[in-house]
């Protein structure tokens, strides 16, 4: 019997079968998750609807965090369908192509607030909603990055919404905790996926973050997702407001020095 077995829940954020998001479904079907997903607009439904209906998902609908009507919509249909929830996964990171390139130091304010809004304020707004489903507490996962702690180059604005993701995720996990309802999230290493794809010189930082791990070597999305489902289930029932690192164990490290 798996470890999700009886449980309902919703992945946020599959763009296709590299996402992070990816990895988290395949585990949590695995384990006899009963799973919900959403897609950001038209383009990415053509991918996300044949990925969820490989896991025997019935439950598969538009949401953009940027819009509250939107989420609104999206959890009355959760509400209507399902009733009751048992954990949510949030996968969900957006900040402008620029500001990941240009000098920090000259971060718009318009770049600062989209990066802290779909990256950050999201989980909070997604949580509260999914929060008022769970009469029988639950479990909350998002996807954070080392850049929240340190200096990564280019990771910039992202860098300060991953910070804001992981202050969210310890006071959502007190408000919540009362609830019976527990907030942790995954630091996960670099992974090439849509987003990261993306970006200048991924290869390189892939090549440094391996060498400079314990493992000596990067993680896939299947490591981040087996956490995940971990996290997400009874196996967890003590653990609340966690960040835990799927990261071959880089951030222990010295980074660059020992990494060359
Ligand atoms: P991805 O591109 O597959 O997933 C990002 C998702 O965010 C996409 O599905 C996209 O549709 C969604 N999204 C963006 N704006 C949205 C909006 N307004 N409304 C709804 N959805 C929106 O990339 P990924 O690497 O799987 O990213 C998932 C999460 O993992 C992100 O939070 C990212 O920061 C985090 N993460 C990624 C890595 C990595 O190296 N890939 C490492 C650590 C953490
Ligand atoms: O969180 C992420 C990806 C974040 C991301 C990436 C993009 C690229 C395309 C958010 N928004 C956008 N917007 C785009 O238009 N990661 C943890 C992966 C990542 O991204 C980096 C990294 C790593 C690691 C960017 C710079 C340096 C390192």
């Amino acid at each position: 019997m798996g470890i999700l077995e009886g449980k309902k829940g919703l992945i946020l954020g599959t763009a296709n079968d590299k996402s992070i998001a990816w990895g988290v479904t395949q585990a949590c079907h695995r384990e006899g998750a009963e799973l919900g997903f959403n897609y950001l607009g038209e383009a990415l439904e053509k991918r996300v609807r044949p990925l969820a209906e490989s896991v025997d998902a019935k439950f598969i609908e538009p949401m953009d965090v940027g819009d509250d009507a939107s989420m609104d919509a999206f959890f009355a249909k959760v509400a209507e369908r399902w009733g009751k929830l048992d954990f949510i996964v949030h996968s969900i990171a957006f900040a402008n192509k620029d500001a990941l390139k240009n000098r920090f130091s000259n971060t718009s304010r318009e770049d600062f607030q989209l990066a802290l809004n779909i990256s950050a304020y999201s989980f909070v707004a997604v949580a509260g909603r999914a929060a008022a489903l769970m009469q029988n507490g639950g479990s909350m996962v998002t996807m954070t990055y080392l850049g929240a702690v340190r200096a990564v180059p280019n990771y910039h604005v992202m860098g300060v919404a991953k910070a804001a993701l992981e202050s969210s995720t310890r006071y959502l996990a007190q408000d919540l905790g009362p609830d019976g309802i527990r907030v942790n999230a995954v630091s996960a290493g670099p992974i090439r996926t849509l987003a990261a794809s993306a970006v200048g010189d991924f290869r390189n930082l892939m090549a440094k973050s391996a060498r400079g791990s314990m493992l000596k070597r990067n993680v896939s999305q299947e490591e981040v997702g087996n956490t995940a489902a971990y996290l997400l289930s009874d196996l967890a029932s003590g653990v609340t407001g966690e960040v835990h690192y799927v990261d071959s164990g880089f951030h222990i490290g010295a980074g660059d020095p020992g990494a060359e």
